[in-house]
């Protein structure tokens, strides 16, 4: 075996071919005399694998030896899409491994596409969490993330003549070279059975079925640095003594093995259905599993780092272990911390509740009521027992101590006690109460998002812990975003600022602002633009069959499909304006800013309305895009199965993007920072870091429309109120949709939910008929701002110089700091 250098960057073309051909050669999975490109793909990959490894081993055992605090990143997803670019980038050996599969006749690119996506998330949240891991890797800090190994990642999307249809995105099918199965280690994850009182007065939860978490172990390695960190997923397994040998011998074979069968049922997939009391419950078993496994391994490192803390130095806990919750999923991380600490290593209540709450913190991704989770008390109370009582103790003790020591508050304690059991038939555990209650921080994801959970969530709250309530604005890790992603634009930004620092330390971008108006750099900028249009007009074309034209704004909506978000804004702006180039003569068409609006992203399998967006969608498309009069001047496409890696074409050729939620709503987005710093301009409303961005960019530099957060709750009063008078541009989109000009598909719920002042799916909740003559008139600037390409082109770059901020790098950095008080432990 050729081994692989110490210091990666100074392996040779030859020697890394020679490691690659020992992969290929004796990897289990390949016939020796067949190396397509999908075998040279795992090959490179494991050659890298074995960097990946060497680090990964340096670093836990430098965090070993070193013993400082640490932060655990709890989250149940993780959007890490494809690895092998990320990798071979951040250990800065691209061209050393370009130049070494070139020998085997590839270029590095075409094995990279080979790679399937990660995609053990579902939007933001889970991609964040994977820019986060990017982030803590490269500022060198000690941060693991912990989350759970789902077999079949988020759903593949096709698209039928039916609309959206759900198919099982198999990433696992063959292997994936990027994770190292760790049999070594192994953790007991119990449920339902039942609490014992031991003689002594302590309690002990026994019975029930017991599983196995096994870990698998994601080396995360740090930009231009030797620190790799884990992602440790977790998955379940049931063990020999638990298959009953005499059962299968007698031909029973299901029930033989049927706790195997469950443990496989907890991966198999990222939120499974929750209609369903079945569903209901495997969630719950989810989300218990990735707490257990995760805080019992965090015990044992803290124990294998300095063996006398077994025997009581429990105090020191929290000045050595930080969980960050990612929303409330991993809430059971609460009680499950307090039961170990008291079960299992004998703490009196006192001393655990104040070691879990130094220890925990909580992020809140989101403001909307459906959102938050409630969880059933009577199933709480069956699948965990324990952790019942322990919340139940929780909650006692808060109502308590409010009313002990905040008595003003006396009369708002309903609506912030954990337990509501105010539906005697149905009481459930509020999960953001818990986490509140319970942890020593809590952050919103951007400024405005932080305000309204101060001022309206979670304000009773403030008026007890003043300090608990912090703002971190999101962030994007600039390596996968600008530097991986699109390499034209990132080589003209490092030539312009004579430095490629900026991909770690991403202010540096406000040195381009003194170019924007330098001629030279405009025509490097369009070329770099133009490139990146065509490759995602041959991405288009490959996958619809649609022919775009690179010289037509390109204007990109790509998110899940939710109706906050409003791509039903877009796509009733979009039949307005198909409706008024049908209206036009063919000169006054000759005028129009030709326009590429694409849509992408997936709707939740049972989210009716949002599957009706796609449809229509694709309905509006088929139309416009065969239509001769007008597809000179406008074409819509819906691009299937967005996920990462699609992103990452779609990132680099866009030029404008739509980030258009109600305001108040969406809790900060992430793509619009990915946009704006490939030098997109944004179209949006003032929510979520949309307003931090256009803060940075600029004003002149973001074209900016509709309500603000504090107008909603009025409008939607005036709204029940009868007081709205609708645009009539507003109804002729309508309109012409229910004409049939688009088909015959029943689009009346969709249309439905605009009209009447209210009631159940009506009335317009997400104020698009409000909205949509400004969003109109804002379309309308654009199209002028894209006539003058000068002017254009500056807008584009004083949003890349504007997007310093947004780096995941400055997030990470906050969150060590005011968070988890954790330090940057390189190795040497
Ligand atoms: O913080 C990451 C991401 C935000 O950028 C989005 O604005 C927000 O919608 C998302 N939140 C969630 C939580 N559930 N919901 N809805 O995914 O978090």
């Amino acid at each position: 075996k050729v081994k692989p250098a110490a210091n990666p960057g100074a392996e040779k073309p030859a020697d890394i071919a020679g490691n690659i051909s020992y992969h290929a050669t004796y990897s289990p999975h390949f016939a020796p005399l067949d190396f397509g490109p999908e075998q040279a793909f795992y090959a490179t990959a494991e050659s890298v694998r074995d960097h990946l490894i060497q680090r990964w081993n340096e670093t836990y055992l430098h965090f070993h030896k070193t013993d400082p605090k640490q932060t655990y990143y709890l989250s149940m997803e993780y959007l890490q899409g494809r690895a092998l670019t990320n990798a071979v980038g951040n250990l800065g050996i691209t061209g050393a491994y370009a130049e070494a599969v070139k020998k085997f006749g590839y270029e590095l690119e075409a094995l990279v596409a080979e790679e399937k996506d990660a995609a053990l998330g579902n939007g933001g949240l889970g991609r964040l969490a994977s820019c986060f891991l990017d982030s803590m890797a490269t500022l060198n800090l000690p941060a693991w993330g912990y989350g759970l190994r789902y077999r079949y990642g988020l759903f593949k999307q096709r698209i039928s003549p039916e609309g959206q249809e759900e198919y099982a995105e198999d990433w696992l099918d063959k292997f994936t070279p990027w994770e190292i199965p760790r049999h070594d280690v192994v953790f007991p994850v119990r449920f339902f059975g039942h609490v014992e009182i031991l003689p002594d007065g302590t309690r002990k939860w026994v019975g029930g079925e017991v599983m196995k978490a096994l870990a698998y172990d994601v080396p995360i390695p740090g930009y231009k640095t030797k620190n790799a960190i884990s992602l440790r997923l977790w998955e379940a397994k049931a063990t020999a003594e638990d298959f009953n040998l005499f059962q299968f011998n007698d031909g029973q074979y299901e029930s033989s093995a049927q706790l195997h069968s469950r443990a496989q049922q907890i991966c198999a997939v990222l939120y499974p259905g929750d209609a369903t009391e079945e569903g209901k419950l495997l969630r719950l078993k989810q989300q218990f599993f990735l707490c257990s496994a995760s805080l019992q391994d965090m015990i044992a490192r803290f124990k294998e780092r300095k063996p006398d803390r077994a025997s009581g130095k429990w105090s020191e806990f929290p000045t050595k272990v930080a969980v960050q919750m990612n929303d409330t999923h991993p809430t059971l991380a609460i009680p499950e911390l307090m039961r170990l600490l008291m079960d299992e290593e004998g703490l009196g209540w006192d001393e655990a509740w104040d070691i879990t709450y130094r220890t925990v913190s909580y992020t809140n991704h989101t403001v909307l009521p459906e959102a938050l989770e409630k969880w059933s008390q009577i199933v709480m109370r069956k699948l965990l027992p324990r952790h019942m009582e322990i919340i139940e103790e929780i909650d006692k003790r808060f109502r308590e101590m409010v009313i002990s020591s905040h008595k003003e508050m006396e009369g708002k304690i309903d609506s912030m006690k954990v337990l509501d059991s105010s539906n005697p038939q149905k009481p459930v555990v509020r999960m953001a109460n818990l986490c509140v209650v319970s942890s020593h921080t809590v952050n919103g994801v951007a400024e405005l998002h932080s305000n309204i959970l101060k001022q309206e969530l979670f304000a009773d709250y403030v008026s007890i812990w003043p300090n608990k309530f912090q703002n971190k604005t999101n962030g994007i890790t600039p390596r996968r975003w600008l530097k991986f992603c699109n390499p034209e634009l990132s080589e003209i930004v490092t030539k312009w600022l004579k430095t490629d620092q900026w991909t770690s330390n991403l202010d540096l971008l406000t040195g381009l602002r003194k170019f924007a108006d330098d001629e030279k750099l405009h025509a490097e900028w369009a070329s770099a633009k133009l490139a990146s249009k065509k490759r995602l007009a041959k991405y288009v074309l490959d996958v619809t069959g649609v022919t775009i034209d690179p010289n037509s704004l390109f204007d990109i909506q790509i998110k899940r499909i939710h109706e906050y978000k409003r791509q039903l804004l877009n796509i009733l702006g979009a039949v307005y304006r198909y409706k008024k180039l049908k209206e036009m003569s063919a000169e006054e068409r000759q005028k129009v800013t030709p326009r590429t609006v694409m849509l992408g992203g997936k709707a939740f399998a049972t989210y009716t309305n949002a599957k009706r967006i796609v449809k229509l969608v694709n309905d509006v498309g088929a139309v416009v895009n065969n239509d001769p009069d007008v597809n000179k001047y406008l074409k819509v496409v819906f691009i299937p199965n967005y996920n990462v890696s699609v992103a990452e074409v779609l990132i680099p050729g866009s030029e404008l993007s739509q980030h258009i939620s109600t305001a108040g709503m969406e809790a900060s987005g992430t793509s619009n920072m990915k946009f704006s710093l490939n030098g997109c301009v944004i179209i949006g409303t003032l929510d979520g870091a949309n307003v931090e961005i256009r803060e940075e960019v600029g004003e002149d530099n973001f074209f900016l429309f509709g309500a603000k957060a504090d107008q909603i709750a009025g409008l939607r009063k005036d709204r029940e109120n009868g007081l709205f008078k609708p645009d009539p541009r507003f109804e002729e989109a309508k309109q012409l949709i229910r004409s049939g000009a688009f088909g015959t598909y029943d689009y009346e719920p969709l249309l439905d939910s605009l009209e009447g002042n209210s009631g159940f799916g009506r009335g317009d909740y997400f104020l698009v008929g409000y909205d949509f003559p400004s969003y109109i008139d804002a379309q309308s600037r654009v199209d002028e701002a894209y006539k003058d390409k000068k002017k254009w082109i500056k807008m584009s770059i004083l949003n890349t110089a504007g997007s310093g901020k947004f780096s995941s790098d400055r997030t990470i950095a906050q969150y060590a700091k005011e968070i988890w008080d954790i330090k940057p432990s390189p190795i040497a």
